[in-house]
């Protein structure tokens, strides 16, 4: 049988690079879509970039979008790709709309123009919930975003569940709850916590500077959470999941385990800074991933503690790697 290809949007970023090392394994051919850029930065997918293809194109763009998906005629799609970070979608919420929302449908288009069996994943978020509605929240959990981010999200997802019931496309919504890695960016709450660790512990920083230590999230390994979306993908039928640990901790939480890992005392550094406040929180998520565990046979692996560890050593290890001490 030949090879299935999977085209991953998005494969330059934290969840993107981790899906291409797990199709890898699966012996697919993986091809990513790169925007272009002046400088190049594949620090994420440098360990493969010899086993991968990479094609430029655009989710603001629609031609290049089905010009990729007609040349490279995957059998699946996976569409990561997004601006991620929540506060910017504050500062740019029409770019924001343009990438989260109409990049959606732009993909969508270009698979029904092209190819309508490619199967896809649309990497919907627990954002959606927002001033959650009940606890756990579930897939039938009634939706209420809380940032210009959560409410790209919510179109996202409702193409997606539309783009099924219209064309009987193989569409599938994977509403992940936060997820994190080694790879996570800086400015997310879990990694700039251990980079801050790893760098005060290196005597590099004193002070760290934090928003709303009470906000509360159900926080699993980006490595567990690709799974699923290939999962949802081999599946007779295409659905929408929730995919979560059930267990949910506070940033304060967070911030205790990565300063005891390495022996410091939080108190002493941590700092709260009035304007890392988020004009409207999302207090509190919790997802129920019992549908996913029943239907896809899905469970996390890496529980939190193990997370930060894995985190905060690894913070450590580049820092020290790279002279920094
Ligand atoms: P990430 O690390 O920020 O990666 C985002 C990716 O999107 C990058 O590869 C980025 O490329 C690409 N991108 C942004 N705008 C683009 C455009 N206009 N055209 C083409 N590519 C573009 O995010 P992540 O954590 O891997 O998350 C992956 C997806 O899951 C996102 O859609 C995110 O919203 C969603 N999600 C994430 C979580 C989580 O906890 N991580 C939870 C729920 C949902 P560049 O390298 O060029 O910037
Ligand atoms: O790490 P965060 O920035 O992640 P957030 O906003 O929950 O969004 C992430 O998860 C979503 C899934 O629910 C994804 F869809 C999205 O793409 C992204 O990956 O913030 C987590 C919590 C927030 O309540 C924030 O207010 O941490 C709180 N926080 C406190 N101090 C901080 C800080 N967050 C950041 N980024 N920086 C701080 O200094």
């Amino acid at each position: 049988m030949a090879r299935p290809t999977a085209l991953i949007t998005g494969i330059t970023g934290q969840d993107g690079s981790y899906l291409a090392d797990f199709l890898l394994e699966k012996d697919y051919r993986v091809v990513g879509v790169v925007r272009r850029s002046s400088t190049e930065n594949f620090s994420r997918i440098e360990h493969i970039r010899d086993r991968i293809e990479l094609e430029q194109a655009d989710l603001l763009d629609q031609y290049s979008l089905i010009e990729i998906v007609g040349r490279t005629r995957p059998s699946e799609v996976y569409n990561l790709a997004a601006m991620s970070f929540v506060p910017t979608s504050w500062t740019q919420p029409v770019l924001t709309a343009e990438f989260d929302a109409v990049g959606v449908v732009r993909v969508l288009e270009a698979i029904r123009l092209a190819d309508p069996t490619i199967r896809f994943y649309q990497a919907s978020s627990s954002e959606m919930f927002g001033k959650v509605r009940e606890v756990p929240q579930r897939e039938s959990t009634p939706f209420h975003p809380r940032s210009p981010y959560g409410v790209a999200k919510v179109y996202g997802h409702c193409i997606t569940v539309n783009y099924r019931e219209s064309y009987d496309l193989y569409a599938c919504s994977g509403i992940l709850f936060n997820h994190e890695s080694p790879r996570r960016g800086k400015e997310f709450v879990t990694r700039k916590v251990t980079h801050a660790v790893a760098r005060i512990k290196l005597g590099l920083a004193s002070e760290l500077r934090l928003g709303n230590l009470d906000a509360r999230r159900d926080w699993g390994f980006a490595g567990d959470y690709v799974r699923a979306m290939w999962l949802m993908l081999q599946q007779k039928e295409p659905d929408d999941y929730v995919v979560a640990t059930g267990e949910q901790h506070t940033v304060r939480e967070l911030v205790e385990l990565a300063f005891e890992h390495a022996g410091l005392d939080w108190r002493e550094y941590v700092v709260q800074d009035p304007a890392l406040m988020r004009p409207a929180e999302v207090d509190t998520l919790l997802g129920d991933p019992s549908y996913a565990r029943q239907r896809l046979g899905w469970s996390p692996e890496v529980s939190f503690p193990e997370l930060v560890r894995m985190m905060v050593d690894s913070d450590l290890q580049q820092l020290r790697r790279s002279g920094a001490s």
